[in-house]
């Protein structure tokens, strides 16, 4: 059966959206493999996690907002997994997400040089599900 990871970001956490985002979940019928929260998340895991962007002028931010407070982290099964929890969630930036999405209900328009706070993550293909996965577990 398929996995993927996901997280709910510290916005998430913080404003109280950890049901409401694992409601989603298992009405969607994915299987909860894992959960765990995780109080505070090391500076090398979330460089390693985010590899791709760790170069870019607007990484610094992501880094300290990834940082900034607890995040809930686990992995979900099912058919399509990978692709349908990246729909439920919605596109990368608030004033893009879809109402109906996670993103597009939830996530709130960031000022300029902020980090974009956008509730959860999930891995955008198999073998960042894989790699993922191997990493926080
Ligand atoms: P996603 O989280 O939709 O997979 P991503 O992997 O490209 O998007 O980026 C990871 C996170 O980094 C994203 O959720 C929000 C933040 N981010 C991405 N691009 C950004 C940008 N240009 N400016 C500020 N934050 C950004
Ligand atoms: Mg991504």
């Amino acid at each position: 059966m398929e996995q993927t990871f996901f997280i709910i970001k510290p916005d998430g956490v913080k404003r109280g959206l950890v049901g409401e985002v694992l409601k989603r979940i298992e009405q969607r019928g994915f299987t909860i493999e894992k959960l765990e929260l995780r109080s505070q998340v090391s500076e090398e895991l979330i460089d390693q996690h985010y590899q791709d962007l760790v170069g870019q002028s607007f990484y610094p931010p992501i880094h300290e907002f990834m940082t900034s407070g607890p995040v809930l982290v686990g992995i979900i099964s099912g058919p399509k997994v990978i692709e349908t929890w990246r729909t439920m969630m919605g596109a990368t930036r608030p004033e893009e997400a879809l109402p109906g999405t996670i993103r597009g209900d939830f996530a709130k328009a960031a000022s300029e040089n902020q980090a974009i706070q956008n509730v959860v993550h999930g891995s955008d293909s198999e073998e960042s599900a894989k790699r993922e996965i191997a990493l926080w577990f």
